[in-house]
């Protein structure tokens, strides 16, 4: 009676060894994040809006130092307010990063470079006040470097005026889920290559705001590069076909 049961179980071990190494390189290896838990770091947050909050957001969420991105509603008086029924607010990105990796100074950089801050009553194609420009501060120092950094886009041409407020941070309306990672929601593939996360966790991962940057093409170029690379090693891989049941 024990001696099959040990065969049995060393057969088994064998056979689970052999199928790792046989079956291993036919799985794709999901991206993983590269920090689970996330830096023990404090972060900060900082809060704009530059038109559409899908492309905002995939602006911010790329950049070295960026842990989290959502988007929502802020900027106006309206309480609760929804996509259809936004009030006098306007469309936003929340950026939570680690200071020690990337300042509020470069993130207003960033600002000034994605959008039209000319533009009136919106941005790009949008049309609305939805889709005004505002940097959103919560620190007095904050303040004064979005008002110098202000100043300093206005004297790079004095024939139209900056139109980009600036405001103490009040309340922050979380969009509803289809807007958060809206790029990203567009590839199934990259979505089933990050393991179908729930929507909670896809609003945390700092894989999911990088990702949602690559599918708008909007990473600088080579954080772009680098993660095409990365899916086309995963592809080298193959990937597993179900031929019958
Ligand atoms: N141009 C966009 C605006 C989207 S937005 C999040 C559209 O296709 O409707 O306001």
């Amino acid at each position: 009676m024990e001696l099959p049961n040990r065969y049995a179980l060393i057969i088994l071990l064998l056979v689970l060894l052999f199928s790792r190494s046989a079956f291993g390189s036919r799985f794709p290896q999901p991206i993983q994040e590269s920090s689970h838990k996330g830096p023990s770091r404090p972060l900060k947050v900082a809060v704009f809006a530059l038109g559409s909050f899908w492309r905002s957001e995939a602006v911010f969420g790329c950049l070295p130092g960026v842990v989290r991105t959502s988007v929502g509603y802020a900027g106006g008086t309206k309480t609760n307010p929804e996509y259809r029924n936004v009030g006098d607010h306007a469309e936003c990105v929340k950026v939570e990063y680690d200071p020690t990796l990337i300042s509020f100074k470069q993130l207003l950089d960033v600002f000034w470079v994605s959008h039209d801050p000319r533009q009136v009553f919106g941005q790009g194609p949008d049309v609305g006040n939805q889709y005004r420009s505002i940097i959103f501060t919560n620190a007095t120092l904050e303040a004064r470097l979005a008002a110098t950094s202000k100043e300093r886009e206005q004297t790079k041409s004095r024939s139209s005026i900056v139109l980009t407020q600036i405001q103490q941070l009040e309340d922050f309306y979380l969009a509803e889920s289809v807007h958060q990672k809206f790029e990203l929601k567009r590839n199934q593939f990259l979505l089933q290559l990050i393991g179908n996360m729930a929507e909670d966790e896809l609003r945390a991962s700092s894989l999911a705001a990088k990702l949602n940057g690559y599918v708008a093409e909007l990473c600088p170029p080579q954080i772009q590069k680098q993660i095409d690379a990365k899916i086309a090693e995963i592809l080298k891989g193959g990937w597993p076909i179900l031929r019958g049941v």
